[in-house]
């Protein structure tokens, strides 16, 4: 069977790929010849995540999910949350990205920081969401060579290394987009 996940990010589709039973083929927006970025203008997660979804879905006529996620920095109000992807700027550069959050947080004692992950489902002429999230703490230095994102930077609750140098068996269990993920997968099952 195959699903539309409605993402540029081949990373997000690496993960989902691991997440999910093989019988499930996920394509991206690549795969279906959809090279637009479609422009994110909500100001949630659940905003853009509806976006992106409604996207392929009203222009395809197909079934399809969306993720739209980012890190909460408890420090920063939530920042950089909706505009992880952005943060130092359009070229979604993660190393910048990382630079800026460490700026921002000079002279703040507090690294607690939450990945967050929404959902939004087309499904059978039905739409859903599901959300997925994980606490942790920030660190200044980067540490790891998996993931993406800030994965280098994010230490996990109950763990003591980053995501990047846990790897995709232990991210895979943990984390807000697999936790995302069991949600949609018991969906799917459930037809
Ligand atoms: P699509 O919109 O095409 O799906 P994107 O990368 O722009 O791709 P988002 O708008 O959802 O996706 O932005 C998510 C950003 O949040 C992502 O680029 C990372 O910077 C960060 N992020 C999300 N999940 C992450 C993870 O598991 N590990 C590290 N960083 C993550």
């Amino acid at each position: 069977m195959k699903i539309i996940f409605a993402t540029h990010n081949q990373n997000k589709v690496t993960e989902l790929s691991q997440l999910i039973p093989k019988k499930y083929n996920i394509l991206s927006l690549n795969d279906i010849g959809c090279v637009k970025e479609i422009e994110e203008t909500g100001s949630t997660l659940e905003e853009n995540a509806k976006i992106k979804a409604d996207y392929v879905r009203y222009k395809y006529g197909l079934d399809c999910f969306s993720d739209d996620s980012g890190l909460e920095v408890d420090a920063l109000k939530g920042a950089p949350g909706v505009f992880s992807a952005r943060y130092a700027g359009n070229q979604k550069n993660n190393d910048a990205n990382i630079k800026k959050i460490w700026k921002k947080l000079r002279g703040q004692s507090n690294p607690k920081a939450t990945f967050r992950s929404i959902f939004h489902v087309h499904f059978n002429n039905k739409t859903f969401s599901f959300q997925g999230k994980v606490d942790g703490n920030l660190i200044f230095e980067k540490r790891g060579l998996n993931g993406f994102g800030y994965d280098p930077i994010f230490i996990p609750n109950g763990y003591n290394q980053t995501f990047a140098e846990l790897g995709d068996v232990v991210k895979n269990k943990i984390s807000h987009r697999a936790l995302a993920t069991v949600q949609f997968l018991k969906l799917l099952e459930r037809g």
